[in-house]
C-alpha cells in the first residue's frame, strides 16, 4: 500500500466535504465554504506529519510512456513580461544562469549546459492542480539534491526558495519546500517536458518538480534558489505566492 493511502480526502473525511467533494470540486469554490476551511486548516498538520511517517521516503507514482496526456495545460502564467528575462528566452538562455545562494557554503551561478551535464532523472507522473484538472508528462533534469550538494547548505538551512521571474500584478511568484522534499529522489529541475525542452508556458528555461505535492509547487521560471532558515520575512510569510495571496496551503501533499 502506498502513502496515498491517507490521502487529504481520507483525512478529511466524507463528513466534511460530502462524497468525492474535493475530486469534483475547484478550489476556488471550496475555498468559499468556511467549514471547508477549517476542515483543511485543522488537518492540514495532521495530514502533513500523516504522510511524513507512513509515507517517508515514498515515491509518487510513475506512470508508462502509453498512459501520457495528449495534452498537457498550461496554467497560471504562460509568458513573462520581465526585460531580462524577454532577453534571456529570445538568445535561447545561452546566457541564463540559476542562482542558488543565501545559507550554502558556495553561492552557485549555473547555466543551462551545467544543469544538462549533470547526471539527470526523468520521470513521468501525473500532475494534479487544485482547479480541478489533471495531466500526466514526462520530467527530466537533474536531481535538485544535487544541486544543493553542490553549493553545501549551512547547518541553519531548513527550506530551498524558489523565486520565479513572473509575477501577478505586484507580486513576484514564489514558491518554498523543506529539506526533505528538496533530498526526495523525484525532486527535480525540469529542463525538459515530454522529451522537447521546457516550453516558455510550462516554465522555460527550469521548473521545480516535486512530484507528492500540488500543482501550484511546482514553480515554473524559477531563476534562483535561496537557502533560508525561515519563511518569515518573505513577501506574506507563508511560504509561496498561493499560500499568501490565496489562501492555499503551504504543504500541498496529495
Ligand atoms: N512561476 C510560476 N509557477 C507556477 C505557476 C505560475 O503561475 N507561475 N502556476 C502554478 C500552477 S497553479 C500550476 S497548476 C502549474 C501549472 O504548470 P503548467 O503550466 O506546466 O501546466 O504551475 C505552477 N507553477
Ligand atoms: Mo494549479
Amino acid at each position: 500500500m502506498s502513502g496515498r493511502v491517507l490521502s487529504r480526502r481520507r483525512l478529511l473525511g466524507a463528513g466534511a466535504l460530502g462524497t468525492g467533494g474535493l475530486l469534483l470540486s475547484g478550489r476556488h469554490r471550496l475555498n468559499r465554504s468556511a467549514a471547508f476551511r477549517d476542515a483543511l486548516q485543522g488537518a492540514e498538520g495532521l495530514h502533513m506529519r500523516a504522510q511524513r511517517l507512513i509515507a517517508g521516503d515514498a515515491l509518487a507514482r510513475e506512470y508508462a510512456e502509453a498512459q501520457m496526456s495528449p495534452e498537457f495545460r498550461a496554467n497560471g502564467n504562460r509568458d513573462v513580461a520581465d526585460a531580462t528575462y524577454r532577453q534571456h528566452a529570445d538568445a535561447g538562455f545561452a546566457q541564463w544562469a540559476l542562482v542558488v545562494d543565501g545559507l550554502v557554503r558556495r553561492p552557485l551561478a549555473l547555466p543551462l549546459s551545467a544543469l544538462k551535464a549533470l547526471p539527470q532523472r526523468a520521470q513521468i507522473t501525473r500532475h494534479d492542480c487544485v482547479e480541478g484538472w489533471s495531466a500526466i508528462g514526462k520530467w527530466q533534469g537533474p536531481q535538485l539534491s544535487r544541486v544543493l550538494a553542490m553549493a553545501g547548505l549551512l547547518p541553519a538551512a531548513r527550506y530551498a526558495v524558489f523565486h520565479c521571474a513572473d509575477r501577478f500584478g505586484d507580486t513576484p511568484y514564489y514558491e518554498s519546500i523543506d529539506l526533505i522534499d528538496a533530498f526526495h529522489p523525484q525532486t527535480i529541475l525540469a529542463w525538459r517536458m515530454n522529451g522537447q525542452p521546457l516550453p516558455v508556458a510550462h516554465g522555460a528555461p527550469l521548473r521545480l518538480r516535486v512530484e507528492r505535492q500540488l500543482g501550484y509547487k511546482h514553480a515554473k521560471y524559477v531563476m534562483r534558489i535561496e537557502l533560508r532558515a525561515t519563511l518569515a520575512g518573505l513577501y506574506g510569510g507563508k511560504g509561496g505566492y498561493w499560500e499568501d495571496a490565496g489562501d492555499y496551503a503551504w504543504y500541498a501533499g496529495i
